[in-house]
């Protein structure tokens, strides 16, 4: 039989063959759910898609907790899928921007539908990516197809999407800007950075300040009446 009154943070005594357990750390707000929802629903609808970026440093602590928020991100069988590599040396993001505009080209000039340029219109996107040479970070998300000793991961784009949206929430609760970029094919930046066979890049994430003048299209979303069906 397990205990239920050791310590918080220490172990049960698990039984033989059992995997120990240890007390839920609950977090509390504060203050009541229906104000925390709402004080970060409020917080987080200012998260913009930023393509304007300001050269302003952005210590790499600050990006290494943003980080270590992604990895508490939740994932089959808690294998952490994932990789970050996140860049600041100035050399390696020029040779990104040069790869990602080489691909963005051959999308924008021929391998884009009539259709998705149209879509795209709002965003005024073209294949000029500047922002990666004027970001002080990039971060590229890697899915792991394997772990590192080759076993078998689970649920692998859920684990690392959810890691993904984790950072990009971590990246603008710390006041930074970011921008989900997928140049398709994303192939050259496993060769760049020279990663593992099992690491298949997932997305590239700009992340700094906003430029002063930024800008971001006047777009809206969906009210809450065109996301959510309540079965009550
Ligand atoms: N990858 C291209 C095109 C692009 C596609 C989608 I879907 C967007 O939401 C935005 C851009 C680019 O980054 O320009």
């Amino acid at each position: 039989m397990t205990t239920n009154d050791s310590p918080p943070g220490s172990s049960y005594a698990a039984p033989d063959g059992e995997h120990p357990r240890e007390p839920l750390v609950p977090y509390r707000p504060g203050q009541d759910s229906g104000d925390a929802a709402r004080s970060f629903y409020e917080t987080i609808k200012k998260r913009r898609t930023v393509r304007m970026f300001s050269d302003r440093a952005v210590p790499r602590g600050v990006i290494e907790d943003v980080i270590r928020a992604a990895g508490t991100a939740p994932s089959g069988a808690n294998k952490q899928p994932w990789r970050f590599v996140a860049i600041s040396d100035p050399e390696m993001k020029h040779r990104i921007r040069l790869a990602a505009e080489e691909e963005e080209r051959a999308f924008y000039e021929r391998r884009a539908s009539e259709r998705w340029l149209d879509d795209l219109k709002p965003f005024g996107t073209n294949p000029d990516k500047s922002f990666l040479d004027d970001v002080p970070w990039i971060v590229v998300v890697f899915a792991m197809k394997t772990t590192d000793d080759g076993g078998q991961v689970y649920y692998l784009n859920e684990s690392v999407g959810i890691a993904t949206g984790m950072l990009l929430t971590a990246a603008h609760m710390a006041g930074l800007a970011t921008v989900t970029h997928t140049p398709s094919p994303m192939g050259f930046l496993k060769e760049v950075l020279e990663r593992p066979d099992h690491e298949r890049p997932y997305m590239l994430i700009p992340m700094g300040y906003p430029s002063e003048d930024a800008t971001v299209p006047k777009i809206g979303k969906k009210p809450l009446d065109e996301i959510a069906v309540f079965v009550d």
